[in-house]
């Protein structure tokens, strides 16, 4: 654990504490990139001083797509999705944080664009609606992806990265937010 405020608790309070220290997966969808909006949406995450632990620019395949989206493969609109998510190079990094799952997904804002509030990124960058994507058949282009539960992170970061592909470092934000 870190900080030294942490030091004189016990090893159970420890643990506790470091249990709420997340990493969560962030992929900017072939949208986002192709709309420039890379540098935008990783300023985000570093401004909530997310940490940033490691990067790839990829452009993924039809199987890979599938495996990382293996959960949607029996809804109506997982062929799209798929089409979607490969059209185009992403980008994907992992972030770590104090509750970094539901923190990310605060900061990306609902599935749906037309119900993202403005300061979230799918609400800054998007605004059709699921009812609309699926009626055109365009696959949910909402700018990004993040890791939705504990479980999910873990899978798809062990889908995308290596271990090694992951950096511990220490940000300035520790001392002050984390
Ligand atoms: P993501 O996994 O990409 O972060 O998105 P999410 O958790 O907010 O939403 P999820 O239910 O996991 O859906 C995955 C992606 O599928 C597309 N989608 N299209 N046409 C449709 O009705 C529809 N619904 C979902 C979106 O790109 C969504 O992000
Ligand atoms: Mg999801």
């Amino acid at each position: 654990m870190r900080q030294d405020g942490a030091k004189g608790l016990s090893a159970k309070s420890r643990k506790k504490l470091n249990k709420m220290i997340e990493k969560s997966l962030v992929i900017i969808k072939p949208d986002g990139v192709e709309r420039g909006l890379i540098g935008e949406i990783i300023k985000r995450f570093e401004n909530a001083g997310l940490k940033i632990m490691g990067m790839k620019m990829a452009w993924i395949d039809k199987k890979f797509a599938e495996e990382h989206y293996q959960a949607h493969k029996t809804k109506p609109f997982f062929k799209e999705l798929v089409g979607f998510i490969t059209e185009g190079p992403v980008v994907a990094f992992v972030v770590e944080g104090v509750h970094a799952i539901d923190n990310v997904r605060r900061l990306v804002g609902p599935t749906s664009p037309h119900e993202a509030a403005p300061g979230t990124i799918r609400g800054d960058f998007a605004h059709l609606s699921m009812a609309y994507a699926s009626k055109k058949g365009l696959g949910g282009k909402n700018v990004i992806h993040a890791s939705g539960s504990k479980k999910e992170a873990e899978e798809e970061i062990k889908l995308w990265f290596k271990k090694e592909e992951l950096h511990s470092y220490t940000t300035v934000h520790e001392k002050h937010v984390f």
